[in-house]
């Protein structure tokens, strides 16, 4: 098996057995009947689909209803076709145009989503391709999270722009990108602080941040990527909604998902807040940060080949 699929499968672990070892206990029947879809929504439901969501898959199940037996295998397996169609139209590249330079991508999301580690992580592939990389560290509360991206900076090989601690941080981004733009950088990441979504002064700070730096690259940033931690479900759901309405999400990172089994709510995302997923983590090393596949994740999610 290629190494990526079987990491995506390992990661997905958690998710993956509580859906096929639901089916298995749901489907001792083994026929679709009225009883067992509501047992298998219910199963849905409780691995973070939504509520909505998860009724529309059923749905699909249901017109298919059939007396003829059919292996819990079989199950899982139609199971992630429905999920894959919901999916599929989530599937896109993030694409560094090489026009625009740099191509900054500032990195926003709740505390502890995995903003300063993707940032790493993303760095380490594109210096891979080739590209000139730098780091604003904009995250300025804290000491401990500055030093956290030079970290970074250093076992990638790239620059980390950083002020004062408690320095205002879109007067750093400013400032740092004026000197990524001399340096003739191709990629530049804003690491922003963590900010829960429901903290209004923090989420208009963001905005200010995006503001300032207009003022040195008026289309930028070219990308504003959301973290999401899966671990937090259906929560995640509301901060795709709030951080849309204060910067223009170009597309999502979904971390953590080998910590949980809540890894349908990339489905519940997908069906009723459509928003490019472009990289899902399923650990903590840089091979375990993949760009997103419908059909790869769907399979692995529902436990099938
Ligand atoms: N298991 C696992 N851990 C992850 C993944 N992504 C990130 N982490 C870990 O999650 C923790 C938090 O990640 P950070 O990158 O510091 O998160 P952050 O969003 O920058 O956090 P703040 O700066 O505090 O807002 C770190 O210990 C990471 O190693 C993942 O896909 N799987
Ligand atoms: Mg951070």
């Amino acid at each position: 098996m290629l190494g990526w699929i079987s990491a995506l499968k390992n990661g997905l672990k958690k998710s993956s057995d509580k859906l096929s070892q639901g089916v298995v206990s749901i489907f001792t029947q083994k026929k679709i009947d009225q009883e067992t879809l509501d047992e298998l929504e219910e199963l849905l439901i409780t691995s973070d689909m939504g509520v909505k969501t998860s009724a529309k898959i059923i749905k699909a199940f249901g017109a298919q209803k059939q007396d003829k037996e059919i292996s819990s295998e079989e199950i899982c397996r139609k199971l992630a076709d429905e999920v894959a169609l919901i999916l599929e139209p989530c599937q896109q590249k993030l694409e560094i145009d090489r026009n625009k330079k740099p191509f900054v991508i500032m990195m926003v999301g709740v505390n502890g989503a995995g903003k300063t580690t993707t940032i790493g992580k993303l760095a380490q592939k594109f210096k891979a391709q080739g590209l000139r990389v730098s780091m604003i560290a904009a995250d300025t509360f804290r000491a401990a999270a500055v030093e956290q991206l030079q970290t970074w900076g250093e076992r990638v090989g790239t620059r980390v722009f950083c002020g004062e601690n408690g320095c205002d941080s879109a007067g750093l981004c400013y400032d740092g990108l004026t000197q990524a733009i001399k340096a003739q950088d191709d990629v530049v990441f804003i690491d922003t602080a963590g900010r829960l979504q429901n903290k209004n002064g923090l989420m208009d700070e963001l905005k200010k941040i995006v503001k300032v730096i207009k003022k040195v690259l008026p289309e930028a940033p070219h990308a504003t990527l959301l973290t999401l931690d899966a671990t937090n479900g259906q929560n995640a759901l509301a901060q795709v909604e709030v951080f849309k309405q204060a910067v223009e999400v170009s597309g999502l990172i979904i971390n953590k998902l080998d910590g949980t089994a809540k890894g349908g709510i990339l489905v519940a995302i997908a069906d009723t807040c459509p928003t490019p997923i472009y990289y899902v983590g399923v650990g903590e090393r840089i091979e375990d940060l993949q760009e997103f596949d419908a059909q790869s994740f769907a399979k692995s999610l529902c436990g099938v080949e």
